[in-house]
């Protein structure tokens, strides 16, 4: 039976990673970190058979023994301080965990597998935030990196972190650079997430309007649930490389709003948003859209859910929440 470690296992990604190995028959392990993790409960129930190793990204002695007492084929680092907005707010925390965590995992695979460096598989949790002020149109992997907050530069660490780790030990270290992946079990502080929940919320009549930042952003928005099986396809190839995940497809906030608010039969949704300050950001990353040409023909993958599939998915599933009163 294969093994995996999960870091960020708490997360939307990690989440629905330990579901999909689980179904492909892995022992699968979790790295989770803190006293009394709060989402402890939430992984213990939903994956009974995740196995849970105390660590942080931040305390290498702790990946270590987290290495040492699952023993695993894969390692997937999901663990992130992934919040863009926060980065800014918790610049120092964001570097150590974002970008040295990357590092210190790093380093407790080879230090684990030093009789064979090429035994265990590594996937970095690499991001299209790394492109930031877009030096290209559709953003590949050979696009250059640009990173406009301190989560992007701290991305832009590991992932040539990974790379250099391929490179200097032969390790088996694969970076995904994922573009914006979205799920009813994505954080409520995203604002696809804030949106939905928002909506079901106004729909039933419990929240009177929704306070946004810019709207004119625009995002290459695919489903999490497809963007899984594309880290776990990068670590059964022969040669570990990188890979741009992403639909193709650029739509803005105003067009996820449209969206979302006529899913609940609402068509003008100007007079239920509002703009503050508050959530602008000191510098934008204005649009993404990624070109995954080289995941379709090297791996197979591609996307299966639309946007306005994934829009109508986690409005639903947030008006089915706000009426059971989760
Ligand atoms: P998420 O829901 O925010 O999950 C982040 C995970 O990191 C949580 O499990 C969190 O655990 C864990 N974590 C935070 N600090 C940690 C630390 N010091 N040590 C160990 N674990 C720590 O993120 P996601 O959306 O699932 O994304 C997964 C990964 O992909 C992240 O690295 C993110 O940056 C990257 N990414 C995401 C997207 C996207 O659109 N979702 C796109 C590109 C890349 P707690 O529960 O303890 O806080
Ligand atoms: O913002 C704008 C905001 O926070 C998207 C992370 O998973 O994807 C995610 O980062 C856009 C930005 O995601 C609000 O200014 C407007 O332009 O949902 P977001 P993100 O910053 O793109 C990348 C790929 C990652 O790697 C990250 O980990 O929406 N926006 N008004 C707002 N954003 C938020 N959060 N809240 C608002 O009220």
């Amino acid at each position: 039976m294969p093994s995996a470690l999960i870091t960020g296992i708490t997360g939307q990604d990690g989440l629905y990673l330990a579901e999909l190995l689980l179904a492909k028959g892995y022992d699968v392990h979790g790295l989770i970190r803190g006293q009394n993790n709060p989402r402890r409960d939430l992984v213990e129930g939903l994956l009974p058979d995740v196995r849970l190793h105390n660590g942080d990204l931040t305390d290498l002695s702790s990946l270590i023994r987290a290495m040492r007492d699952s023993d695993p084929d894969e390692v997937y680092n999901l663990g992130a301080v992934s919040f863009v907005a926060y980065s800014w707010e918790n610049a120092p925390l964001t570097t150590d965990v974002t970008g040295k965590g990357v590092l210190n995992m790093l380093e407790a695979v080879r230090l684990h597998s030093a009789d064979d460096l090429g035994r265990i598989r590594f996937y970095q949790a690499s991001s299209s935030e790394m492109f930031g002020k877009v030096q290209e149109v559709p953003q590949r992997e050979t696009t250059l990196l640009w990173p406009r907050s301190p989560y992007g530069v701290s991305k832009v660490f590991g992932h040539y972190m990974t790379i250099n780790y391929r490179e200097s030990y032969g390790m088996h270290a694969s970076s995904g650079i994922l573009f914006n992946h979205e799920s009813p079990r994505r954080g409520p502080e995203f604002v696809t997430r804030k949106i939905s929940q928002a909506v079901a919320r106004i729909h039933l009549g419990a929240q009177k309007d929704i306070v946004l930042g810019n709207l004119d952003a625009e995002r290459d928005w695919g489903f999490a649930g497809d963007y899984v099986e594309a880290m776990w396809l990068m670590l059964q190839q022969e040669q570990a490389d990188d890979y741009v995940i992403s639909t193709g497809e650029t739509h803005s906030i105003r067009e996820f709003l449209t969206l979302a608010f006529a899913r609940v039969g609402i068509d003008d949704w100007e007079p239920y948003v509002r703009q503050d300050e508050r959530f602008m950001r000191p510098a934008e990353v204005d649009q993404l859209i990624g070109d995954a040409a080289k995941a379709k023909a090297a791996l197979g993958w591609e996307p299966r859910v639309s946007f306005p599939e994934l829009v109508a998915m986690m409005v639903d599933a947030d008006v089915e929440a706000q009426k059971a009163g989760w």
